[in-house]
């Protein structure tokens, strides 16, 4: 039939196309990829659904089980899909629910629904992808089972026993032949389904993997919300006041919720979500917050006279200096624009959020009025630093505009002057970076030195980061300029190599020079332009013959291979000062042959990464402790 003319195109065809076949053939269209990512977004699919009987005011445990053939368990404890005959199908509910494209939402009328959001696609998709699925459901005293196989009907929806609760319980294998990686990640699982919890006050939900001997059990459980949320993202920072700031409201049948508490630090992380799905590029709602913040802060500053009438006003800026906030509101029908489809749209959202942000923060100020001093007062230090930074920035442009060649005076720039064909290594040390320069192709290869660490951008104000030489270095050598005056248009090398020495220090300096980068030029990482060089750790030497073994497991295959005995040289480098200019090329800088790891952030879980960076870099040395040995498994090769 596939090849019959537009003419036959008939109402059963259209059927087909509309049915489970179709999320077959083209899986990327209905969970983005086939990578584990999408795999991953199969159990957030499901889970949707029951914190959607969450939010009905029904179901208050959500428990989630990798079980040992990698197959996953949801079960909550709710009312049950509706098993009654829908008219229009003439099957049962739960059956429409998993056979039917995009059935979900249909049942249960009014509300809001986090399934079928932003990649919410409904259950079905779930079952056509999946090797087997089934559905039990726990209702009116008895229990009622269907499976299916890659989205095909095995048997009908039939009763299996009698129970003194209600509930659903889903239970599906991913299919092998729809994904290129069909074993799930607990870490993964986990970070989401905390943040699921967080968002969801009041929802117990439980993670359990039976892969392991030992099965490992994590429980969500925040009575506070969203407020506990900010606790957690401060845990590691010194948070200004004790209390975390709260509002909650509706406006237009949008459901607002905004929790904030500053901390020592200079960085803003604030994130919001739509429908408990995070919005990375913000969008109505996160303007709406901001516009309430700033009008609301300005407002009382003046009344206050911690502002005098005549002086200007503490931009957004100011006031979001090392602030922790969550965003978080329920909107029926949300709208998403932008290439990726992740900024809110929907205008009554930034009106909704605005008018009970400004209402109730404003109250919470009257009623907290030291709490409201230490924001201004940090508000006005911020203010000051931002003009003594305007002022060091505009020093620089007009220096640039005397002398249009300022490039940094230890920079060896590659003579080819098109970026596509240019990279840039920034190397550890003088010594690295003469071999650097030797080694390099000069045509395309430019070479940075720095010298010793860089300064910890975690740790300083803008006006402190911008004289800093190392830091003015890479900024004049790449180009773009940054923050607000980022142009990526003007980026001068379409790589960027950061290349550090295989130990502790050299992990530290590039976790510095990533920091940097990802708090000022963030979108150089997001758009792959920003790399980690590999250098190898020992050099084999055997009749005549070099090897070179990027870690120990590498190390033993060549030994294996060549023969264990005597006539081996092994040399373990412990820096990049000890390789020559030839074989600082060969093994490290060499385009045919170098291994480069380009840095992504996973945009999904952007807000683990601040604390990442927050833990890694900040004051606090026992969580760093803690992080480090906790994920020990990804920086033992660096810690030798
Ligand atoms: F995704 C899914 F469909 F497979 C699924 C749905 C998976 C899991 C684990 C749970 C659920 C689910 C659905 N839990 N609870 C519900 N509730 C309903 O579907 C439901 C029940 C009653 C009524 C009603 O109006 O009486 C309405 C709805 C939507």
């Amino acid at each position: 039939m596939g090849t019959e003319v537009n003419s036959e195109y008939g109402a059963d065809q259209i059927q087909i196309l509309e049915g489970l076949e179709a999320v077959r053939k083209r899986p990327g269209m209905y969970i983005g990829s086939t990578s584990v990512r999408g795999l991953h977004h199969l159990v957030y699919e499901i889970v949707d659904n029951s914190v959607d009987e969450v939010l009905a005011g029904h179901c208050n445990e959500i428990q989630v089980t990798i079980q040992e053939d990698n197959s996953v368990k949801v079960v909550d404890n709710g009312r049950g899909i509706p098993i009654g005959i829908n008219q229009k199908a003439g099957l049962p509910a739960v059956e429409v629910v998993f056979t039917v494209l995009h059935a979900g939402g249909k049942f249960g009328g009014g509300g809001y629904k986090v399934s079928g959001g932003l990649h919410g696609v409904g259950a079905s998709v779930v079952n056509a992808l999946s090797e087997w699925l089934e559905v039990i459901i726990h209702q009116d005293g008895k229990i009622y089972q269907q499976r299916y196989e890659r989205g095909n009907v095995i048997y009908p929806l039939r009763e299996i026993g009698i129970t003194d609760h209600t509930g659903t319980e889903v239970v599906f294998l991913p299919d092998k032949e729809i994904f290129e990686e069909t074993i799930f990640d607990f870490d993964t699982l986990r970070q989401r389904l905390r943040e699921m919890a967080f968002l969801t006050k009041g929802v117990k939900i439980i993670l359990t993997d039976e892969r392991l001997k030992e099965p490992k059990v994590r429980e969500f459980h925040y009575e506070g919300g969203i407020k506990e949320y900010v606790s957690y993202l401060n845990r590691h920072k010194d948070p200004l006041y004790e209390q975390i700031i709260y509002c909650e409201g509706q406006r237009d049948g949008i459901l607002v919720e905004v929790a904030m508490q500053h901390n020592s630090s200079y960085q803003e992380g604030t994130y919001s979500f739509v429908n408990n799905i995070t919005t990375p590029e913000g969008g109505t709602h996160l303007t709406g917050f901001r516009n309430a913040l700033t009008k609301t802060f300005n407002d009382y500053a003046k009344k206050n006279k911690i502002l005098k009438e005549n002086e200007t006003n503490l931009t957004g800026d100011d006031i979001r200096e090392g602030l922790s906030a969550i965003v978080s509101i329920k909107i029926g029908e949300p709208q998403f624009e932008g290439q990726t489809k992740q900024k809110l749209g929907n205008s009554e959202a930034k009106r909704a959020v605005e008018s009970v942000v400004a209402e109730q923060l404003t109250y919470f100020l009257e009623q907290n009025p030291s709490v409201a001093r230490i924001i201004c007062d940090k508000a006005v230090l911020a203010q000051r630093a931002r003009d003594a930074a305007r002022k060091a920035r505009d020093l620089t442009r007009r220096k640039t505009a005397l002398d249009s060649t300022t490039l940094p005076g230890k920079l060896a720039d590659c003579s080819d002057k098109d970026p596509k064909n240019c990279e840039i290594y920034i190397v550890e040390g003088d010594s690295a970076g003469g071999s650097a320069k030797t080694a390099r192709n000069r045509a395309t290869q430019a070479i940075l030195p720095l010298r010793g660490k860089i300064l910890n951008v975690e740790k300083s104000r803008l006006d402190k980061i911008l004289i800093n030489n190392e830091i003015k270095a890479m900024i004049t050598a790449f180009g773009t300029g940054i923050g607000e005056d980022f142009n990526i248009e003007k980026l001068r090398y379409d790589k960027i190599v950061i290349m550090t020495d295989a130990d502790v220090d050299g992990a530290h300096i590039a976790t510095l020079m990533l920091t940097f980068l990802y708090r000022f030029m963030p979108d150089l990482i997001r758009k792959g332009h920003v790399y980690l060089a590999q250098p190898p750790l020992y050099k084999v030497e055997r009749n005549k013959k070099v090897y070179y073994a990027y870690d120990d497991f590498e190390l033993g295959s060549i030994l294996k291979e060549i023969g264990r005995d005597g006539n081996n040289k092994i040399q373990r480098y412990k820096g990049l000062g000890e390789m020559d200019a030839d074989q600082l090329w060969d093994t490290t800088m060499d385009p045919e042959k170098r291994i480069l790891l380009r840095v992504t952030i996973d945009e999904e879980s952007e807000s683990e990464i601040d604390v990442v960076f927050n833990t890694l870099m900040g004051d606090k040395v026992e969580p760093r402790r803690e992080f480090i040995e906790e994920n020990a498994k990804y920086v033992k090769n660096l810690d030798i």
